[in-house]
């Protein structure tokens, strides 16, 4: 009888994978990672989530779900069925094939990327490290963060990635609060150090994901989701200037950009705003250029985007103070009410919140201010913990004026145009509205 011969490594994970007996883990069960690991059991596969904060954890196993993306409903259905757990302890890493890394990569105050949670993720990963795994990183990070960083510090174990481990990176591309694009019918971009890592990562990610996008490396697919988001600070920032452009020139800018929205072709439409909020387009366009002056090249667009965009809040507080100054007021003493905190509409995260440069602002001028949200109820700024208020139409009257940062659904603009003193209106969301009080940016 022929030997059988010994099933390599490759054809043992492909063979799991197809067969849905792969186990599978997400580290970081945040925005990104815990709607990946809800993908990931709802097709069947068992689920190990990892996530430092016990809090998480907990809320997982109870199958009460923190993120706005994810239904409780849908959490509780794949822990119920027990495909999907979570845990503090990377020690269930041994019983993985396939591991997803999610954590954050935040900027640093000096602008530089900040890839330590990545780092703190690969050293857990390398301590249980075991032959045949795939080690997936979907963290938004600098071109090379993959084959540069991660690579040898898998390797130091002395296997060898494209024979006895498989790595790749795989961008994530969530868009919260966006319910009709969401991780399962996002396109998967997917690049892998060798064929045969790409060919694992497709097979995964064709299990849980209706279309996949394989590239030639992991680097490749590092720079499509850098490319991604700096097209659209790039072209948010073109807006913006746009924004400050027709004000001085005393043309309204909202109409402008609707009227070349007509255009069939060549155009996106983007929208001026009070600055760029989340986690994403605010920081990933630095990790590129961070990367391309260490290659010896000054990204121009990257810093002039970000100097518009960043330069936002204090654009939206001359437009208060241009409200206020018709009822001869000043912003010394004045009561502003911020409606809407969240970084954007319909969401309730306020990281990166543009909202919070406002306030910054006007209290160091010297304003008194509030804030309502329907989905936001309380906001550092600072250390100054804020509370938000309920809106009346008598609350309203006490302000001296309202200004839209986050022009939420939920909010009674009806209500808010017939009560308010003086509105600034950052998103256009009174565009419907006429009347002197309501001042566009
Ligand atoms: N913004 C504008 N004007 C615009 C569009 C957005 O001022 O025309 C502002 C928003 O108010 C927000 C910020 O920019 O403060 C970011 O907006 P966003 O729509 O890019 O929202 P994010 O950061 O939640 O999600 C983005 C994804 N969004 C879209 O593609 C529409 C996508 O860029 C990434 O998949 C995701 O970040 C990510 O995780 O990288």
């Amino acid at each position: 009888m022929a030997k059988r011969q010994k099933e390599s490594l490759f054809a043992r994970l492909k063979r799991r994978i197809k067969d849905g007996d792969a186990v599978l883990s997400v580290i970081g069960l945040g925005y990104v990672g815990l709607p990946l690991a809800v993908e990931m059991a709802k097709v069947g596969f068992r689920v190990h989530g990892i996530d430092v904060n016990p809090k998480k954890v907990s809320m997982v196993n109870k199958g009460k779900s923190y993120i706005q993306d994810v239904s409780s409903e849908n959490l509780r259905s794949v822990v119920r069925s027990g495909k999907l757990s979570a845990t503090t302890d990377f020690s269930v890493l041994r019983k993985c094939d396939a591991i997803d890394i999610c954590v954050p990569t935040p900027l640093r105050k000096t602008k530089d990327p900040d890839i330590s949670f990545v780092i703190d993720a690969l050293e857990q990963i390398v301590r249980y490290l075991k032959p045949g795994q795939l080690v997936m990183l979907e963290s938004t990070t600098y071109p090379g963060t993959t084959v540069e960083v991660m690579l040898p510090m898998l390797e130091s174990t002395g296997l060898k990635v494209g024979k006895d481990l498989f790595l790749g990176f795989s961008p994530e591309r969530v868009d919260p609060g966006n319910e009709k694009f969401t991780t399962k019918n996002i396109p998967k971009v997917v690049g892998g150090v060798t064929d045969n890592c790409t060919r694992l990562a497709c097979d995964l990610y064709r299990a849980i994901i209706e279309s996949v996008v394989p590239v030639s490396s992991p680097t490749v697919a590092e720079m499509v989701k850098l490319l991604e988001n700096t097209f659209r600070s790039v072209n948010i920032g073109l807006v913006n200037e746009m924004c400050l452009m027709c004000n001085r020139m005393d043309i309204d800018v909202w109409e402008v950009i609707e009227a070349a929205a007509s255009k069939p072709f060549g155009y996106l439409k983007f929208l001026p705003g009070p600055g760029l909020g989340g986690h994403c387009i605010p920081i990933d366009p630095f990790y590129l250029s961070w990367k391309a002056k260490m290659a010896g090249f000054e990204p121009r667009f990257i810093e002039l985007a970000g100097q518009i965009n960043s330069s936002m809040p204090d654009y939206v507080v001359t437009r208060v103070n241009d409200a206020l100054n018709d009822s001869r007021k000043s912003i010394k003493g004045a009561k502003i009410l911020i409606l809407g905190v969240a970084y954007k509409r319909d969401v309730n995260d306020t990281r990166e919140s543009p909202a919070v440069d406002i306030i910054r602002i006007l209290e160091t001028k010297g304003a008194k201010v509030s804030f309502a949200d329907p989905l936001v109820d309380r906001l550092k700024v600072d250390d100054i913990d804020m509370r938000g208020i309920k809106i009346t139409p008598s609350k309203l009257k006490s302000y001296d004026c309202a200004v839209v940062v986050a022009d939420h659904t939920d909010f009674d603009y009806g209500m808010i145009v017939r009560n308010s003193r003086a509105i600034v209106d950052t998103r256009n969301a009174l565009s419907k509205y006429k009347g002197r009080k309501i001042r566009r940016i």
